[in-house]
């Protein structure tokens, strides 16, 4: 950040930085200086892949039925604003890494279900589609860099997953991996990240009717910018929660331990509800930008979904629920 470091030639204008991506040890930001040049220029570089021609076996589930539960009072983020702003680190740790993540081939796809469950096995993503129902939700989703939009995600409930994994009753986490594959994704070989991302849930949290798994996004199968061809979409947890392109589902007794929390467990913890009253280690989260307007609004106590989610921390009030 411009605070930390120097700005290099390449450096990336401050509203696109990511404040996700601080690293104080010297070596890495050496490291760091020394790829990420090159990173950009081979975004730039890649053409429009073969995304559109993805998942051309499921595309006629969309637009699935909206669940009317689950709108809200929020206008929607355009599909222009939201498919031109993401974060994927895979592809990049900036925003603009939308042409680059078209490299990604999203189909085939095999989904590999493993640990504590009856049987491991591994699906097709096409075959899991034809064994649960779409449909539209409108959710918010809040990054902990404190800006927001807000999504028509289209998907299935994570509940309905574990119901087709049939986990045993020693299980007490799910545990998700991204693909890993540095080929495609430049930004794997930045070995100073703990790759593959990794992030997880409580049993009971997966439970929950909030819990979502995403596979399309403003009516259409999901853009490879968006975690195609599967990601989560946790409303109530700040985003980086809710991982993208899904290869790995397991299910274990011991607590994952995510992606940000390896990189900086101060700052990143493995509840991350949101809460306004909970500063993250460098900025306030009382408020939130409104990504398409600019807005400044104020961030709600999980973020909006208290009543369906608070009573998932009875009893656990002691541990870090909120970073
Ligand atoms: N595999 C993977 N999943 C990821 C990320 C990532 O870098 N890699 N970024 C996370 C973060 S920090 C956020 S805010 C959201 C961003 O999702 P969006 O680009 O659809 O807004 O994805 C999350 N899931
Ligand atoms: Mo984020």
């Amino acid at each position: 950040m411009a605070h930390i470091i120097q700005k290099p030639s390449w450096h990336i204008d401050e509203a696109l930085a990511t404040p996700q991506d601080a690293f104080i040890n010297r070596r890495t930001l050496i490291k760091n200086l020394g790829f990420a040049g090159l990173g950009l220029a081979a975004a730039v570089a890649l053409k429009p892949g073969i995304a559109s021609a993805a998942n051309d076996a499921t595309k006629d589930l969309y637009p699935a039925k909206r669940n009317e539960a689950h709108t809200i009072d929020r206008e929607l983020t355009p599909w222009e604003v939201n498919s031109k702003y993401n974060n994927f680190y895979e592809f990049g740790s900036h925003k603009q890494i939308w042409r680059a993540a078209q490299a990604l081939k999203t189909s085939p796809w095999d989904i590999t279900v493993d640990g504590l469950v009856e049987e491991p096995f591994t699906i097709g993503f096409d075959d899991l589609l034809g064994r649960v129902a779409l449909e539209e939700r409108l959710y918010r989703h809040r990054c902990v860099e404190a800006w927001s939009m807000t999504i028509p995600w289209t998907g299935f409930r994570l509940a309905d997953l574990v119901a087709i994994a049939k986990p045993l009753s020693s299980a007490k986490y799910v545990r998700f991996e991204t693909f890993m594959d540095p080929s495609v994704a430049a930004g794997q070989k930045q070995s100073w990240y703990p790759w593959p991302y990794v992030e997880g849930v409580t049993m009971e949290e997966a439970g929950n009717d909030l819990a979502f798994l995403v596979t399309g996004a403003y009516g259409k199968v999901l853009d490879n910018q968006f975690g195609a061809p599967i990601r989560l979409a946790l409303p109530w947890k700040y985003g980086f929660k809710s991982i993208k392109s899904i290869k790995r589902i397991s299910f274990t007794d011991t607590r994952p331990v995510s992606f940000w929390e390896e990189i900086l467990p101060q700052e990143y913890g493995f509840w991350a509800n949101v809460n306004p009253e909970v500063p993250h280690r460098r900025w306030s989260q009382a408020e939130e930008r409104i990504l398409h307007t600019g807005e400044r609004v104020p961030t709600l106590l999980y973020n909006g979904y208290g009543e369906q989610v608070a009573h998932l921390y009875d009893g656990i009030e002691g541990e870090r629920l909120f970073t």
